[in-house]
């Protein structure tokens, strides 16, 4: 049982939410999720390595989506975006198989190298929204991209 708990939490460090109030993210989020079409879910695959996230990072409102967010580079990466996960309803989060995640929403995802996690989601709130690495000068090497909800 230890072995396995090290071996996730060795392969990824989640940033939870903190305590904001209720209209900071969306408060019907449970029930979009319920209502969601899973069996129609889309799979969307972000590469991820120094120093880009490459991937087409537009989704469309009222769609359910994985979104896994591999690591294939050699150093470890964040995903962080705040705005867009406080706008969009989250399931879940999963890693490896071997562990989910449930949080109203999440802040950032840092994913180790050779790590893979996947986000359960519903596209909601229409916008555009930051992603970067707050890692060294990764953002400013170019770990810094738009998301798009439409
Ligand atoms: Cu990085």
């Amino acid at each position: 049982m230890k072995k396995t708990l090290t071996a996730v939490a060795g392969a990824l460090v989640l940033s939870g939410a903190s305590l904001v109030s209720a209209a900071d993210y969306v408060e019907n989020y449970k029930e979009i999720v319920k209502n969601a079409d899973w069996d129609g879910m889309q799979t969307v695959t972000v590469n991820i390595d120094e120093f880009s996230y490459d991937a087409n990072l537009t989704f469309k409102s009222g769609q359910a989506y994985k979104l896994e967010l591999k690591n294939v580079g050699e150093k470890k990466h964040y995903f962080t975006a705040p705005e867009f996960f406080k706008n969009i309803a989250t399931r879940k989060a999963e890693v490896n198989d071997q562990a989910e995640i449930k949080a109203d929403y999440f802040t950032a995802l840092e994913i180790l190298p050779g790590g893979q996690l996947d986000l359960y989601f519903v596209a909601h709130n229409k916008g555009e929204y930051e992603v970067y690495c707050t890692i060294d000068d990764h953002r400013d090497e170019g770990m810094d991209d738009v998301i798009v909800v439409e």
